[in-house]
């Protein structure tokens, strides 16, 4: 079943010709960002409320309660309207309760991989998955097996379609991100498809600095480094320079970066995955024209174009290409040629 668009990529992608769609469609594309739990698609999500609704009442191990399930998973079905990003976060809880035992990540996992990688309208969204998760650790799994369900999905794939990257959240404390960033070296030694670590989550939480020996470890066992940096305007430029020393890979949004952090993002290449609608909706961006892509396309920088979180946004990744080729307003009104070698300089940020 193919996901609702609605919003920013519906309306791009409706006032393209079909043949400029078909050229959309047919470009190879790489998803180097996207997180699992926010990329559930809606029917699986009504699936698994259902279930949760029908299992809650015996269940008295639940953390979260079922009346905030119900109205965030109410919420998500209807569309949401954010009046910052900052309310984003609080959506995830009711999703969490969803998917807190294996059987029912492993669902989750599989309808995400299926709906990027599987071509049953005749192209599949994108030619290549870098799908990300925050291991959590439920009453019914611990870290390590969260991992394990979600790698065994991603294995159902070739090496040259799909891989994870292992997301510390900012809010996670010490004990917690180091569980993550062991488990994640262990499980890739065992010959398992991890590629790289990721920071993300609530942007005013935790300290940084705290973060460090853990990025400095992931880095010296051969992981990639991606990093969620500068999301809003308030992101405090010295934590930004913080983050950059870790030598990130790449980096999530770099929306608000300073003359100092722009430099080292071009002496050292760094690519950035860019997600358009997201910054829309969240609002961290007041409008296309204003996106921050349009400097890093000036100075001719990596990026990738990416969706975040399907499920919440309703994007998809043709619909945020199809905001790259759209006429502003509508979008940025970019040639075949461009929109070619943007989704070329995706394919080439993979960590694979
Ligand atoms: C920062 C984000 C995010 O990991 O449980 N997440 N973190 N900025 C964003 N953009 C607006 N979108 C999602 O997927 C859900 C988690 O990803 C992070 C949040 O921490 C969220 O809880 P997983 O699969």
């Amino acid at each position: 079943m193919s996901q609702e668009i609605t919003g920013y990529c519906a309306e791009a992608l409706k006032s393209l010709t079909p043949s400029q769609v078909e050229f959309l469609q047919k470009l190879p594309k790489a998803e180097l960002h996207a997180h699992l739990n926010g990329s559930i698609p809606l029917h699986l999500l009504q699936e698994l409320a259902n279930e949760y609704y029908q299992a809650s009442s015996n269940d008295r191990t639940a953390t979260v309660l079922p009346e905030v399930v119900r109205s965030g998973i109410q919420t998500l079905q209807d569309g949401i309207q954010l009046s910052d990003c900052h309310e984003f976060f609080a959506l995830f809880p009711a999703i969490y309760a969803l998917t807190s035992n294996p059987p029912a990540l492993r669902r989750a996992a599989r309808a995400v991989l299926e709906h990027f990688l599987s071509d049953s309208d005749g192209h599949p969204q994108a030619a290549y998955l870098e799908l990300r998760s925050t291991p959590r650790e439920t009453a019914a799994m611990t870290r390590r097996q969260y991992v394990e369900t979600v790698l065994d999905e991603v294995e159902q794939y070739p090496p040259e379609r799909a891989a994870l990257i292992v997301s510390l959240d900012r809010r996670m404390d010490a004990g917690a991100a180091a569980e993550c960033i062991e488990c994640a070296i262990s499980l890739r030694n065992a010959g398992r498809r991890i590629v790289g670590v990721d920071l993300c989550g609530e942007i005013k939480a935790g300290n940084m600095a705290d973060f460090e020996q853990h990025f400095r470890r992931a880095k010296e066992a051969g992981l990639k480094v991606t990093l969620h940096i500068a999301e809003v305007a308030e992101s405090p430029e010295d934590e930004t320079l913080l983050l950059l020393s870790f030598k990130p890979d790449r980096l999530g949004h770099a929306t608000y970066l300073n003359e100092a952090a722009k430099k080292i993002v071009h002496t050292y290449e760094i690519p950035i995955e860019l997600c358009l609608s997201s910054n829309l909706i969240t609002k961290t961006v007041p409008t296309l024209d204003a996106h921050h892509i349009r400097y890093y396309l000036g100075h001719n920088h990596p990026i990738a174009i990416c969706t975040d979180d399907i499920l919440p946004f309703r994007n998809s990744l043709l619909g945020e290409y199809a905001l790259l080729m759209a006429q502003p307003p509508l979008g940025l009104g970019l040639t075949e040629a461009e929109i070619e070698k943007v989704a070329k300089m995706g394919m080439e940020c993979r960590f694979l």
